[in-house]
């Protein structure tokens, strides 16, 4: 790779930067910025000039130290004068220069006088409204550094699952309508169905002269071409997520796909396995010496290394490829065996829909129950409903019952866990209900062991029948309130409650991690949309990925049950005869 005139360039203005940082000479400084320009403006290739063995002190600015510096750059791509400095002046200041507006003087300015030295330390600044008080700072300043941050928080973001199905799927789409192509498959974390993508994987192969990457790049949504060829290409999307594509040939397909699938710890392991065997893998396939004995499906990758085909969802090295040697794989959830949904808002409160409306989209998913849980009176701001108002409520829905078909609605609240871990609503109401979803709504800064004993004392009322959002974190905007979430479950598992798994694809609550603990402790999760709207149960599906990934089978799921069998699992834990 030749070195370009703004290589230099940009390597002369670091210089000064983290010169003028140090509090370095001024004439220094001043000598690489000029130098920068002078060879950023050149109109003649520097690389070429040196090859040609030009005397580079003859341009305006350059004497004898830095036509030298050139050189060494032209020849190596770096300087090692650079290198030492970038030592010197602590790593996280240079981060600061990621804030638009920040230059070296004043990074210079705020580590000297508010002792700032990272990113996290500007935003502290900022928050104590400390910046506006520093000479040549303002208000004004400090409006910019607030909106450069969430300017760096939305570009550092992963994208959520939801959205990436919705790019992705636009995208796949296009590429099958390419002359000539065959799979189109998208990989990584996508096909793992993690609850955010750091970026889209997608696999193809082709016939002949199908001029996938050219399509591939041409797509309209391309912002930026990062590198176009062959059997690879990557661009930037204009939403910002970056997609790499690959073609490969059909007798390397599954070995590709479980290549980049991953996840990378995965592979490393599968990869000891294959070594153990004396067998090579890699995304080409499985061999030995050099005969091919797999590629062409994920399958036969895996019979290869003795192991039977393991899900994607599961493919995080979490003790996969020991239960799969064993034979002890389970038996991972599927959206087919969901019979209803457990956690539904109307226009009662503050969903979107009606009764009948919400009861009749249930239908259409081929549901046998569906779920009412309206917000309790504490929960104003979506004018959750009192003892009376729900008594009405519930009196509707054993209208509507009467009148409906193969769908049955279920009474229940989503009743808010108070500060003090008591219910928001009265035994008297609550014992009438089919079932309750108990949520914590207010209250996020209680300390961890406040905030712990609160959800498990409301757990003590024998009306408690599911935890809701139990970590009310919501991805990329709000962190999970402080909780032992461990010792929740295990309150759970003792006290015969539930928790939820909420489908929503900005809140994914709970975890994978914590779904799988829930499992071994026998907890069972109820796995609900939380829907405010008849589009609102499309996410069902959102669910069952995140089930998936924490290797939930039907048997743990509540709604995988007839209404009967619920029904006897409510009863049993209200200590009602069943
Ligand atoms: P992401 O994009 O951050 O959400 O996560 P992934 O898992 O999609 O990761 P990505 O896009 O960097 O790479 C896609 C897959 O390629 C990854 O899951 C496994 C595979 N892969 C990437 N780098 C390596 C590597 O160094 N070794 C191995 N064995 N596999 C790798
Ligand atoms: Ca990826
Ligand atoms: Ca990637
Ligand atoms: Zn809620």
């Amino acid at each position: 790779m030749p070195v370009h005139n703004a290589d230099v360039a940009f390597i002369f203005n670091r210089i000064a930067d983290l010169l003028d940082i140090r509090g370095d000479n001024p004439f220094r400084i001043r000598a690489y910025r000029n130098a920068a320009r002078t060879v950023g403006e050149l109109s003649t290739s520097i690389s070429e000039m040196v090859d040609k063995g030009d005397d580079l002190s003859k341009l305006a600015g350059i004497g004898k130290d830095l036509a030298d510096k050139i050189e060494k750059i032209v020849a190596t791509g770096s300087l090692p004068f650079l290198e030492e400095l970038e030592t010197e002046v602590p790593p996280d200041l240079s981060e600061l220069f990621k804030i638009r507006g920040l230059g070296p003087r004043k990074i210079a300015i705020l580590h000297e006088q508010l002792d700032i030295s990272t990113l996290m330390d500007l935003q502290r600044s900022l928050d104590n409204k400390k910046i506006r008080q520093l000479n040549g700072f303002g208000k004004k300043t400090e409006q910019n550094m607030r909106e450069e941050f969430k300017r760096l928080a939305r570009s550092r973001q992963r994208l959520k699952l939801s959205i990436a199905d919705e790019i992705a799927g636009q995208l796949v789409d296009y590429l099958k309508k390419t002359k000539g192509i065959k799979k189109v498959k998208i990989a990584g974390s996508y096909r793992r169905r993690r609850e955010t993508v750091g970026d889209l994987d997608i696999l193809v192969t082709h016939g002949k002269d199908a001029q996938v990457m050219e399509r591939f790049t041409d797509y309209e949504d391309v912002k930026k071409i990062i590198a176009q060829g062959e059997t690879r290409s990557s661009v930037v999307l204009k939403s910002d997520v970056q997609v790499d594509l690959r073609a490969v040939d059909e007798e390397s397909y599954g070995a590709a796909l479980h290549y980049f699938t991953g996840s990378k710890t995965h592979n490393i392991a599968v990869r000891k396995i294959a070594v153990r065997n004396n067998l090579k893998i890699n995304e080409y396939g499985v061999f030995k010496g050099e005969k091919r004995l797999a590629g062409h499906t994920e399958k036969e990758v895996y019979e290869q290394v003795g192991l039977p085909f393991i899900p994607p969802e599961l493919r995080e090295n979490r003790g996969e490829i020991e239960d799969a040697q064993k034979g002890e794989l389970p038996f991972l959830l599927t959206i087919k065996d969901i019979r209803g949904d457990l956690h539904t808002h109307t226009s009662k409160t503050d969903g979107h829909a009606g009764l009948e409306e919400m009861a009749r989209a249930a239908s259409r998913h081929g549901y046998d129950y569906l779920g009412i849980t309206e917000h309790s009176r504490h929960l104003k701001v979506a004018g959750g409903l009192d003892a009376a108002e729900l008594r009405k409520h519930m009196d509707a829905i054993d209208r509507l019952n009467e009148k409906l078909d193969g769908i049955l609605l279920l009474k229940g609240i989503e009743v808010d866990i108070l500060k003090d871990g008591s219910l928001d609503l009265g035994d008297d109401i609550l014992r009438e209900l089919d079932f309750t979803v108990c949520s914590v709504h207010s209250e996020f800064s209680l300390s961890r062991t406040k905030q712990t004993e609160r959800i498990i004392r409301a757990m003590d009322n024998r009306y408690f029948q599911i935890l809701g959002h139990p970590s009310g974190r919501l991805i990329n905007e709000r962190p999970p309130y402080e909780v032992d979430m461990e010792k929740v479950i295990q309150a759970a598992a003792e006290k015969n409650c539930a928790m939820e798994l909420n489908a929503n694809p900005d809140r994914l609550d709970l975890n994978d991690i914590y779904l799988k603990f829930a499992r071994e402790l026998g907890v069972k999760v109820a796995i609900s949309t939380d829907a405010h709207s008849v589009e609102g149960l499309n996410n069902m599906r959102y669910g069952i990925g995140q089930a998936r990934r924490g290797w939930i089978e039907a048997e743990d799921v509540l709604n995988t049950r007839t209404w009967k069998e619920l029904k006897e699992i409510f009863n049993r834990r209200k200590g009602f005869p069943v």
